[in-house]
C-alpha cells in the first residue's frame, strides 16, 4: 500500500517513528510543512522538513524531537559569546545540514532537489517533499507586532496571544514537483497529528493540494492533534480560536471536512464520535497520546486499519 503523510514537525515526526515500523519505506512519502522556514545568519533552515528526515534516518534527537541526537552546541555558544542574540538553537552537526542545503539553493537547485539529496546522504528510502520548493513564510501577528512562526514559537515561547496569521507567499506557492502524483496514486494519505493550521493549513494553502484531496475516492485520514480540549504539544489552540473554530477533534473535523474520510480521536473525546459522524466522518477512538514506541506503533496501526473501512465525506 502507498501511504502519504502529511506532516508537520515534533507530533508528525512521532507518528512516523512508528509509522516506519510497519510500511516498507519505498511505500511511504511524507509532503512536509515549510512555513516554518527561515533564514538565519544567511543559512536556509527547515525545521519541519529536518524533523521528519533526521526521524526517518534514526537519528533524531528523541527527547528534544528536534536536531540531532548527541549534538553538540559549540558554535552556538561561541555565536553567543560574540554577543549575538541567539535565540535558535543550530547544533554543530545540523550546521552542516544546512550549510548544506544554503550552498546548494545558492547555486540554483531546488528545496525539493536539496532534501533528496538529504535523504540519500541520510539513507532515508522514503521521499520526503517539501510542500512546496516556493517562498512561503508564515507569520503571526501579536500585540508586539508581526513575528515569523519561528520567533513566536521559539524566541517568544508561544506566549503572545494570536491576532492574525499570515501565510506570506502563498497565493503563488505551486507543490513541488510529484506531491500531486503521490497524493492522487496514495492508496491512503494520513494527516499527522500536526497543528491544523500553520502546520497542515499552510500546507493545504499550497495550489491545488486541497482540490486534489477533495478529488480522492480513496481514504484521507486524519489524527487529532487536540485532546480533551487541548492541543497534544504546541500552540494550536492559539491558532484555532483565532480562526474562530472549536478546540476539539470536533474543530479539527471541520477543518478538514472538505476532503477527510476518518477522523482518529482519542478515547477522552469518544462522546463526539456520532457528532463527527454526522459531518460524514468516520470517527474512531483510541489511545492517540504517544509516550512510547509501542503508543507510536499502535497508533499508525490504527491509521492504517480505518483505510479497510472506506467511507467518504458525504458533500464536496
Ligand atoms: N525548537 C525550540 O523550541 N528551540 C530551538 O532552539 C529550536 C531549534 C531548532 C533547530 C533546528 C531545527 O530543525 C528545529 C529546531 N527547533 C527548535 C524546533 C522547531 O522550532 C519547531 O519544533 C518546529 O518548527 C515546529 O514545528
Amino acid at each position: 500500500l502507498r501511504i502519504v503523510v502529511l506532516a508537520g514537525g515534533v507530533g508528525a515526526a512521532r507518528f512516523l517513528n512508528g509509522l516506519a515500523k510497519i510500511v516498507a519505506p519505498e511505500d511511504l512519502s511524507c509532503v512536509v510543512n515549510t512555513g516554518d522556514d527561515i533564514v538565519l545568519h544567511g543559512l536556509h533552515i527547515s525545521p519541519d522538513l529536518d524533523i521528519i528526515t533526521y526521524t526517518l534516518a534514526g537519528i533524531v534527537d528523541n527527547e528534544k524531537g528536534w536536531g540531532i541526537s548527541q549534538d553538540t552546541y559549540n558554535c552556538h555558544q561561541a555565536f553567543k559569546n560574540l554577543g549575538f542574540d541567539e535565540w535558535f538553537r543550530l547544533g554543530d552537526k545540523d550546521l552542516a545540514t544546512h550549510l548544506y542545503r544554503s550552498e546548494l539553493l545558492r547555486s540554483g537547485r531546488l528545496l525539493s532537489e536539496v532534501t533528496a539529496g538529504l535523504c540519500e546522504r541520510l539513507g532515508v528510502r522514503s521521499r520526503v517533499f517539501p510542500m512546496t520548493n516556493d517562498h512561503f513564510e508564515t507569520w503571526v501577528k501579536t500585540d508586539a507586532g508581526w513575528i515569523h512562526f519561528e520567533e513566536y514559537y521559539v524566541r517568544r515561547g508561544c506566549r503572545d496571544e494570536v491576532r492574525d496569521v499570515q501565510f506570506r507567499g502563498a497565493d503563488s506557492a505551486r507543490p513541488s514537483p510529484g506531491v500531486l502524483e503521490a497524493l492522487t496514486e496514495a492508496d491512503q494519505v494520513i494527516v499527522a497529528p500536526s497543528n491544523p493550521i500553520v502546520s497542515v493549513g499552510t500546507i493545504l494553502e499550497v495550489q491545488g493540494i486541497r482540490e486534489t484531496l477533495q478529488r480522492r475516492r480513496k481514504p484521507v485520514t486524519a489524527i487529532s492533534p487536540i485532546v480533551a480540549g487541548s492541543p497534544l504539544k504546541g500552540p494550536a489552540d492559539k491558532f484555532m480560536l483565532h480562526r474562530g473554530v472549536e478546540v476539539s477533534p470536533r474543530g479539527v473535523a471541520k477543518l478538514y471536512g472538505d476532503f477527510l474520510s476518518h477522523l482518529i480521536i482519542d478515547y477522552a473525546d469518544k462522546e463526539l464520535t456520532d457528532d463527527i459522524a454526522s459531518m460524514g466522518i468516520e470517527a474512531v477512538a483510541t489511545n492517540t497520546v504517544m509516550r512510547t514506541m509501542e503508543d507510536r506503533v499502535r497508533l499508525a496501526e490504527t491509521a492504517l486499519a480505518t483505510a479497510r473501512h472506506e467511507r467518504f465525506p458525504t458533500q464536496h
